[in-house]
């Protein structure tokens, strides 16, 4: 029986921004993000995911964690059950533990990922036949490799790969459009990584592009990409644009904002 694509998904979750959101982590300060606008842009999104078809579990804020809002990294979630992850940046290791019972409510099967290695959900791309973990500053090879074992109980592929320096997250530099197509940035696919898929790439200063979201029959994209919402068009996909600037300030994309998987 063919597979049920890996973009197909019925439920997520995500958390409503605290305002400690204007201290989140950063690589470059170009100024803190507005709380009123990031509340906006993450309205939207979770609309967003609503209109594709998703069942939404917004989680309370949580202001002991300013980055609390971006759900994706301290969890990894599949139809088969959901791993726990051990974020690698110190301010952010704490979400684990918070994110855990949402996740046991949820799954009835939840890896814990042991001490000592951190992987961050930002760094793991799942593609239809097989899941890529991207070592960067938050995914070390010991995470890796334990996540990497744990990905194969699950009955999942697992394939660790390389984020170019200066790159926080793997995803933040690609996501997947399709069974067998993906958007990247040129310095993420230089690697190698995507040989044998189809690449689209982003276009030249439009790099922060890259971390779209497929869901179901759309792929949210940042609004301030023309570039790149012309390409996947031409592509035909049907994208939805939404606005980021203000996530972007600390170094946010679409798909940390939500935990997705298809219900069995
Ligand atoms: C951080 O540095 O952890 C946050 N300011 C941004 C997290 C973005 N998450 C993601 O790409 N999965």
């Amino acid at each position: 029986m063919p597979r049920e694509p890996v973009y197909h998904f019925t439920h997520a979750i995500v958390r409503t921004p605290c305002p400690g959101i204007v201290n989140g982590l950063r690589a470059v300060d170009v100024g803190a993000p507005d709380y009123g606008r990031v509340i906006a842009e993450n309205a939207a999104y979770v609309g967003a995911l609503r209109e594709a078809g998703l069942t939404v579990e917004v989680l309370p804020a949580l202001d002991t964690y300013p980055d609390s809002m971006f759900v994706e990294d301290p969890a990894l979630v599949f139809t088969e059950g959901a791993i726990v992850m051990r974020p690698g940046a110190k301010s952010r290791f704490g979400e684990a533990a918070e994110i855990a019972p949402v996740l046991r409510r949820h799954f009835g099967r939840v890896l814990d990922l042991p001490a000592p290695g951190f992987a961050d959900g930002g760094d793991i791309l799942v593609l239809q036949d097989r899941v890529m973990i991207g070592l960067s500053d938050r995914t070390n090879q010991t995470g890796a490799e334990a996540l990497a074992a744990f990905l194969k109980e699950l009955d999942k592929n697992p394939l660790i790969v390389r984020t170019p320096a200066n790159v926080l997250h793997f995803k933040s530099d690609c996501s997947l459009l399709d069974e067998g197509t993906v958007l990247s940035t040129k310095r993420l696919a230089a690697g190698g990584v995507f040989d044998g898929l189809n690449i689209i790439y982003t276009p030249k200063g439009e790099e922060g592009a890259a971390n779209a979201l497929r869901i179901n029959d759309r792929v949210l994209v940042g609004k301030a990409f023309p570039g790149t919402i012309k390409r996947l068009q031409e592509a035909g996909y049907h994208v939805v644009p939404l606005e980021t600037s203000e996530i972007a300030k600390v170094d946010a994309g679409l798909s940390c904002m939500s935990l997705r998987w298809r219900a069995a």
